[in-house]
């Protein structure tokens, strides 16, 4: 075995990727990324112990968090640049650690490398399987990747200057809490229920940056056709690498579509503004390889999910920012102030060729808290009289395994009197198909990026007062969740923390699971993977 992981939904066999990810990510790209997460869990510890002032340690905050994020599946793929962030966490480490008196450090917050041999060899000793004990494992790495969505949603929320120092404080404890061999399996569960707590944290702060800065989504249907000018395509997270980009191409003739998770940006006021945001171009991640192709123009990502490109044609058009990276690629790094120059892309984007056209019409969305409370009488009166019996949150991700058609088929069979509220990328399994509406509600409501499922518990939590139920488990809301990635994890958890049972968690449950870990799960949550869909169905409207 010459590497392990298995963070996502898609690893080998459901058991583990030891020769080279299903992802496209090499031994040596993952060995980096363990030794990236030990060296982050050194500095936790030395930070816990050393009782560090957060507020005087930004620096150290913001590489730490970006190191995180470098590590969610499909974000970055770059040894160089995993290597630079580990060089320099470490000299941020050993500065930290010249500051604290305490004794009996563990090796992640003391070991020594000096080149890139030396950390792939001590890599080789540091990743998920030095935890022998399978359970300890599991909820180690449960928390991990939990906080690695944090990670990711704190990054987007401080790119608009909004940070929240209990976060980081709690990622800090509990990473070295990570580390502590004292710890029991209890003491790690009821961690993993704090770090969904901070997950709900983590969003809200996300969904205030953004909606301050933005405004609130509001319901708008998205062009998915094509016009004739020449084009950047936005894929991954970020919101105001979109505003930068808006920004500098304006005026220019060259158009931006928004790929994958970048489509809710459409439902935020301040991006109507850009008359050149022409639309939304192509489907979940995991299809960028054919269309791509299509495209024609440059591709910024901003965040994960990165495939490794076909082609070197299609690799020179693609270029990354943030915590993405590809070998090869462009990266375009911010300046003190967190602008970029985008001008390399608008330049290739105006001697390439238009888009060429893959769908046409629009698609609707915009319905995250706001927009769905402005709706509340409708929506009440709808579910009082019966015209919608059931909700169905189907957030999360997308991805490629055929078996993810079951979300397709769930969604097409649903009875008519149900509504689906969708976040994350799993909604493109669904969101093309012309399932309807109740009374004018559409049948399927798009809240918008996966961190705005916190939009969806908002919405229950809301339903749950204007019903006036004690549990929000009473509600009529079904919860049947795609996974692929580590944000859906700090989402799940962030849901459990809530107190929402039941949970069918799919299209398989996370290989990371010991089958005792598991077990807790089902026996104190409910929850479940999923079965057919005629049986699901069935089960899930009391049949
Ligand atoms: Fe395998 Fe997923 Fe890890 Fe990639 S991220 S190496 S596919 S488990
Ligand atoms: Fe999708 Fe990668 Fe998870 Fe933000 S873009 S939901 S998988």
């Amino acid at each position: 075995m010459s590497m392990f992981c298995y963070q996502c939904q898609e690893t080998a066999k459901g058991k583990g990727c030891e020769i080279k990810g299903v992802c496209g990510k090499t031994e040596e790209v993952a060995k980096l990324q363990d030794l990236l997460i030990y060296t982050v869990k050194g500095i936790s510890e030395i930070v816990v112990k050393g009782n560090f002032n957060i507020k005087e340690i930004s620096n150290v905050n913001h590489e730490v968090f970006t190191a995180l994020f470098m590590t969610i599946t499909n974000a970055n793929f770059d040894e160089a640049a995993l290597e630079k962030q580990i060089k320099k966490l470490l000299v941020l480490r050993n500065e930290l650690k010249e500051k604290v008196q305490a004794d009996h450090l563990h090796d992640a917050a003391t070991f020594v490398v000096d080149s890139k041999e030396s950390m792939l060899k001590k890599a080789a000793t540091v990743g998920v399987l030095a935890t022998e004990n399978e359970d300890v494992r599991s909820l180690r790495e449960l928390i991990t990747y939990g906080i690695k969505g944090m990670a990711a949603y704190a990054h987007h929320a401080l790119n608009l200057g909004r940070e929240n120092g209990e976060i980081y404080a709690f990622a800090y404890e509990a990473l070295a809490k990570t580390l502590d061999d004292s710890l029991t399996a209890d003491d790690l569960v009821a961690l993993t229920m704090k770090t969904g707590e901070f997950g709900v944290k983590t969003m809200a702060l996300l969904d205030e940056a953004n909606t301050s800065k933005y405004g609130h989504p509001e319901i708008t249907q998205v062009n998915i056709g094509v016009r004739n000018n020449p084009a950047i395509l936005i894929s991954g997270h970020d919101l105001t690498d979109l505003e930068q980009l808006l920004e500098q191409t304006e005026g220019t003739g060259v158009d931006v579509y928004t790929h994958s998770e970048m489509l809710p940006a459409h439902y935020y006021p301040a991006f109507k503004k850009y008359e050149h945001l022409a639309g939304n171009y192509g489907n979940a991640w995991w299809k960028q390889l054919d269309e791509f192709a299509s495209f024609n123009g440059p591709i910024l990502f901003t965040t994960n999910c990165i495939v490794p490109p076909r082609s070197e044609e299609i690799q020179s058009r693609i270029f990354t920012t943030g915590a993405s990276g590809y070998p090869g690629c462009e990266h375009i790094e911010a300046d003190q102030n967190g602008k970029k120059d985008f001008s390399k892309i608008i330049e290739m984007a105006k001697k390439l060729n238009a888009p060429k056209e893959i769908e046409n019409g629009s698609i609707v969305g915009g319905f995250a808290h706001e927009q769905v409370f402005a709706l509340a009488d409708k929506v009440v009166d709808a579910v009082k009289s019966g015209a919608i019996k059931k909700f169905f949150v189907m957030a999360g991700c997308d991805g490629r395994m055929k078996s993810r058609e079951y979300y397709t088929d769930f969604a097409r069979k649903l009875p008519m009197d149900t509504v689906i509220l969708t976040a994350g990328c799993a909604k493109y399994k669904y969101n093309k198909l012309d399932l309807g509406d109740i009374g004018g509600i559409p049948r399927v409501l798009d809240a918008g990026q996966c961190n705005d499922s916190y939009s969806l518990a908002l919405i229950a939590l809301k339903l749950k007062e204007v019903f006036a139920l004690d549990d929000v488990n009473d509600l009529p809301i079904a919860y049947n969740i795609a996974w692929y990635e580590q944000k859906a994890v700090i989402v799940l958890l962030a849901l459990l923390y809530l107190g929402v049972k039941n949970i069918h968690l799919g299209p398989t449950l996370p290989g990371f699971l010991s089958p005792n870990v598991a077990k807790v799960l089902v026996d104190t949550f409910g929850i479940a993977g999923i079965g057919t869909v005629d049986d699901d169905i069935a089960l899930f409207m009391g049949a």
